[in-house]
């Protein structure tokens, strides 16, 4: 009997706590210290929950009890009953035990011998949560972080937060908003940080804090903050020398700068490289970090897309060496579907990390199930690994009782942190090993439910994209809150880039931005054989065509269908899929805890509801372009473009219009 089964789905996204004593427990643990390191009495804790493991007798742990990171590789030797873990950190034995915890939870034997090192050594989340409690993007409620309590007072969250990380071997965490208040480096929150930190420890998680760029001025009253300015580098000196006598093991620092309104080093006519290196100097005696986001999108060009490609990429070779240049997957924001940031590979000399968004922005914030670890594999496939040197996922954790708002939402943050671990894993086998330790009982789930659910999972990504955004299409979101479409959207005085009309380029020839040496020429920011892929409409893959190109409504495409009857076909395939996905759920409900069912199943309605607002919306506009009618395939349409126009979906009604509202619309 696994823990599982006797603890039955107590765990969505939950820890595996139970007081109670069990039989089959592992019992006998020994290590090679006498004393045990808090993190090695983790190790113990975790070894010894009740039910683990029944068939496994001694377990001896031997850790080299190195502390420098980099190391948290583990090895798993089985002889007969009884284990040996091997691993150079104390850290490395802590993941080894959580390996073990994944193992029983799937049923399956401990194999003879396991060997893992991770494929980062920096595996960290973003948090953009706010000092008052707020969380930008957030949907899974406020903030973990009780500002106003700490330090004096510590939920016991905190310690559930960095388990749930450790498990899956996310190693650091940002805690505040890249939109960094100046306050997050005032003395008085400087002790509430190192309260987390002392908690976050034993698991293995650094903390690294987003700051503001102009921090001196604020707090100091400085007069500038350029960073070529002597009072200026003192004043970033004496507070590292400040945070590491309070958090010995600080990360260090993420900078969102000159970008979206934020302050930065060109304020004061100096360069990303200048306020990045000041700051990496001000860190670098105590093996501090900078990660200087590139997310910037000054109108240099004509073509957003652009922009940060052409701002950071003659930097390239002037950052000193403990910055990192924190790259989005795509060069526009994290859409349903982008193609890779050419950024990535562009800048040799410089370390370069790869930034995901773990909470839904773009793809129905906690409403819809989006499993985003096909995303993330297909920014593998362009974006090899062993280029980057560490990854970051921006958090969709919040104070619900469940982290994550939707419940089904933890098998991202869960995702995210087996990726960075191992981007060779698939999703199928990531969505297998999620739902096996926090769903069902694999062992008492008739195996093609549990298939059937896995593959829920692995193509509700694209589910998601072919109702919002199919083909290539992109941000052509609701202004501001990005949840519903709105492709008609006009706010007066807004930037045109944030308008869906740059982005989608509708008129009455066809669709899509021109990126081609035609149009914007995005694509000679590509190597080889890409920018050629690319740049014609016959080589560019269908899922990024109209990013690329803009297509007549009557191109025959690869498929045999026109552009329009192909844009059609794609908003109606993602409505079924999402309708269907209310059948699988309906087959899993003896299998599952009935308020997560119940949960999920009510969001699945919504989700088919909004996919249905999607298609109508979208090929209703659209259609206006092409002069065709909806092919028979996008039928039933259940409204209509005038009353669509009128409703903005997100805000109107947060979720969704009412049953009432849908009806005065009709
Ligand atoms: C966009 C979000 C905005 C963030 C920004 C960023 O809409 O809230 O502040 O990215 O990443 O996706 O800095």
């Amino acid at each position: 009997m696994t823990l599982k089964t006797l603890l039955p789905r107590l765990v969505v996204g939950g820890v595996l706590a139970c007081s109670c004593q069990m039989a089959g427990a592992i019992e006998n643990v020994k290590f090679n210290h006498k004393r045990l390191s808090p993190t090695l009495e983790l190790v113990r804790q975790e070894l010894t929950a009740p039910g683990l493991l029944p068939s496994i007798g001694d377990v001896k742990v031997v850790s080299k009890g190195q502390r420098s990171t980099g190391s948290d590789s583990y090895e798993i030797v089985r002889k007969g009953n009884d284990l040996t873990i091997s691993a150079p950190t104390d850290l490395g034995a802590l993941y080894a035990a959580y390996h073990l915890q994944r193992l029983d939870a799937s049923g399956a034997d401990v194999p003879e011998r396991v060997a893992e090192t991770p494929a980062f050594d920096l595996r960290i989340l973003n948090h953009w949560d706010n000092l008052d409690g707020t969380i930008e993007r957030g949907y899974a409620g406020r903030s973990l972080w009780r500002w106003d309590e700490l330090p004096d007072s510590l939920s016991p969250r905190y310690a559930e937060y960095a388990r749930r990380n450790a498990r899956i071997g996310i190693n650091a965490t940002v805690l505040n908003n890249v939109n960094a208040s100046p306050l997050m480096l005032s003395t008085p929150y400087l002790h509430k940080v190192k309260a987390l930190a002392d908690i976050f420890r034993p698991y293995g998680l650094k903390v690294y804090l987003s700051v503001n760029f102009a921090t001196p001025m604020a707090l100091d009253s400085l007069p500038t903050a350029d960073p070529l300015d002597k009072g200026v580098q003192k004043w970033w000196a004496d507070k590292a020398r400040e945070i590491y006598a309070l958090i010995p093991d600080f990360g260090g620092f993420l900078v969102k700068a000159n970008s979206e309104g934020q302050p930065g080093p060109m304020d004061f006519g100096r360069t990303h490289a200048d306020g990045a290196n000041m700051l990496a100097r001000a860190l670098r005696p105590y093996g501090g970090q900078v990660m200087w986001r590139a997310f910037v999108y000054s109108p240099i060009d004509a073509d957003r897309a652009k922009q940060a490609y052409m701002e950071f990429q003659p930097l390239d070779g002037q950052f000193d060496p403990n910055v990192i240049i924190q790259i989005k997957n795509g060069p526009i924001d994290f859409q349903p579907r982008e193609a890779y940031s050419p950024l990535f590979g562009a800048m040799p000399s410089t370390p370069q990390m790869a930034e995901f968004q773990v909470t839904q922005e773009y793809l129905g914030h906690s409403n819809h199930l989006a499993f985003l670890a096909p995303m993330w594999q297909e920014f593998f496939g362009d974006v090899p690994p062993s280029s980057l040197k560490a990854v970051a996922g921006v958090a969709n954790v919040g104070d619900d009782p469940n982290m994550t708002g939707h419940p089904l939402a933890d098998a991202n943050w869960y995702a995210f942190g087996r990726l960075a671990w191992d981007p060779a894993l698939t999703p199928e086998a990531i969505a297998a090993e999620w739902i096996d330790a926090n769903l069902i009982d694999p062992s008492a789930t008739p195996a093609e439910v549990r298939s059937e659910l896995i593959d829920m999972f692995a193509t509700s990504r694209e589910a998601v994209v072919d109702y919002m955004m199919p083909l290539g299409l992109h941000h052509i979101f609701a202004f501001g809150h990005h949840y519903g479409p709105e492709p008609w959207c006009d706010v007066p005085g807004a930037r045109p880039d944030w308008l869906p009309r740059y982005y989608h380029r509708a008129d009455s020839a066809g669709l899509g931005f021109d990126r081609t040496p035609a149009g914007s020429d995005a694509v000679s920011q590509y190597p080889e054989p890409l920018r050629s892929t690319y740049s014609s409409p016959d080589t560019c893959p269908l899922n990024l065509l109209l990013w690329f190109h803009h297509v007549p409504w009557t191109q025959k495409l690869s498929t045999g269908r026109t552009l329009w009857e192909e844009l059609c076909h794609r908003y109606a395939v993602g409505c079924e899929q999402v309708a269907g996905y209310q059948h699988t759920w309906a087959k899993v409900r003896p299998y599952v805890n009935p308020e997560v069912w119940a949960d999920v199943n009510a969001r699945l309605v919504t989700q088919a509801r909004d996919a249905q607002w999607w298609k109508d919306a979208c090929l209703l506009y659209f259609s206006k372009f092409s002069g065709m009618d909806p092919t028979p395939e996008a039928y039933p349409i259940h409204h209509t473009l005038e009353n669509m126009e009128r409703v903005n979906l997100g805000i109107d009604n947060y979720t969704c219009p009412s049953p009432a509202l849908l009806d005065s619309l009709r």
